[in-house]
């Protein structure tokens, strides 16, 4: 395996994976992702990291899966080899928030990989697409699920079967970022966001991480009683007294993250 597929770094408590081969718009391949896969899981058991910031380069977050390595397989491969269903979805294992950090193009399963973050930063330069009706398939990593979720089914309909582009300002009127920064303050901004979480009470943080997410996977009544439940087993934390003690004391928590 290639070890610098994925850029690996720390500032303070967040970390910080670039995803590394410019040449092909970082194009997503097997060994791409696996690399991702195993840097996530080191941050995820990193106790001195409690945000992870995922970006790309300044032209592209990621063009898409590989398309020259799609292009050969057939049916019967991709069924029994199941394919690349095995290294794509380690990054919705993670309790710890991500925050995807785009520049240039998010196309196709870089679309899918940014939905996959807890939110996106886009810098104004970013492209949102799901463009894979224009080679003949459809979108195979979420696409076709998170983007209604995220931005309604006319909008996600019109981008699917189209595979039109969405440019930066699009993409947060629909809802899909979360805001634009500049481009050169990308990955500046981004950190800060990252920082800012991470210096919160990590227990907290993946409870609320674990709650929104229960908005998508449950009822009203159910997401609501498990947002109850959670809430009342922060206090068990030393992090709840440390936090309201020191919202008292009018001075900043010193959370410990337990
Ligand atoms: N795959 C492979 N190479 C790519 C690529 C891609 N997706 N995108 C770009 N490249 C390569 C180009 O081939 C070119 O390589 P060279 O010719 O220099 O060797 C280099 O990157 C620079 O690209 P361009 O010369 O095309 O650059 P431009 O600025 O002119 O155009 C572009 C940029 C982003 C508009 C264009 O490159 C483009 O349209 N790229 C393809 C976008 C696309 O169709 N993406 C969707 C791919 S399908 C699944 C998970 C995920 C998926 C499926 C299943 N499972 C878990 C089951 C996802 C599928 C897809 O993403």
């Amino acid at each position: 395996m290639q070890e610098d597929l994925v850029l690996a770094r720390k500032e303070g408590r967040v970390g910080i994976l670039q995803l590394n081969r410019p040449a092909q718009l970082n194009a997503l391949n097997d060994a791409l992702m696996d690399a991702l896969g195993i840097a996530l899981l080191a941050m995820e058991q990193d106790n001195d990291i409690g945000c992870i910031v995922l970006t790309g380069s300044a032209k592209a977050f990621a063009a898409g899966a590989d398309i020259a390595a799609m292009q050969p397989m057939n049916y019967i491969n991709v069924v029994r080899n199941n394919f690349i269903g095995r290294n794509w979805e380690t990054i919705l294992t993670l309790r710890k928030p991500v925050i995807a950090a785009v520049a240039g193009y998010a196309l196709g399963g870089g679309c899918e990989l940014a939905m996959m973050c807890d939110f996106i930063i886009a810098a104004d330069n970013a492209k949102f697409g799901q463009p894979e009706i224009k080679i003949g398939v459809i979108p195979g990593a979420g696409g076709t699920q998170r983007l209604p979720r995220a931005i309604s089914k006319s909008k996600a309909m019109d981008m699917v079967l189209t595979g039109r582009m969405m440019d930066a300002q699009e993409a947060e009127r629909a809802g899909l970022v979360s805001r634009i920064v500049p481009a050169d303050k990308l990955e500046q901004e981004a950190i800060e966001a990252a920082t800012i979480i991470a210096a919160m009470s990590l227990p907290s943080v993946m409870a609320a991480k674990e709650a929104v997410n229960r908005a998508y996977e449950s009822t009203l009544n159910e997401g609501v009683l498990f947002e109850r439940r959670t809430f009342h087993a922060l206090f068990g934390t030393l992090d709840q007294k440390e936090g309201m003690t020191a919202f008292l004391e009018k001075r900043k928590p010193d959370f410990k993250h337990e």
